[in-house]
């Protein structure tokens, strides 16, 4: 694997934008052997965090991308986890934080993951759940 430093993804990345891009390791390029990479966002006046995946391969059952609500990720709270090349349906999380977890083991390392995350503030909240199919509540 090639690598082109100052254009692919980092591990481990945190951020307080209200809107912005995680990828996994390396992306496009296939993702590294033995990854243990966290995502946080903190965004102080969020109500709802809505993530959509450009792209997901991992491989199945191996590799997996875990998310959760709160500021310290952790897989035993997690609140859902992906793993295969079906890309996951965009999913609404409540709250202020969001963190992700991507976990590779030792051998066949895929493209990986690209997600997008959006934000929307509390004050419209009664507004979003009124006009959008997507910003549903689970
Ligand atoms: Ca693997």
């Amino acid at each position: 694997m090639k690598h082109y430093f100052g254009c692919i993804s980092a591990c481990n990345v945190t951020s307080s934008d209200p809107s912005g891009t995680f990828e996994s390791p390396d992306y496009p390029f296939d993702y590294p052997p033995d990854s243990y990479c966290q995502y946080l966002v903190e965004v102080i006046d969020a109500s709802f965090f809505k993530i959509e995946f450009r792209n997901f391969q991992l491989e199945l059952a191996t590799d997996f991308l875990h998310y959760g609500s709160g500021t310290i990720p952790d897989v035993t709270k997690a609140l859902g986890t992906f793993s295969g090349s079906r890309v996951p349906d965009p999913f609404v999380v409540q709250g202020q934080n969001i963190w992700f977890l991507f976990t590779s083991n030792s051998e066949r390392n895929y493209q990986g993951f690209s997600l997008k995350w959006d934000t929307k503030r509390k004050y419209n909240d009664h507004k979003v759940q009124k006009t959008s199919k997507i910003w549903r509540l689970r």
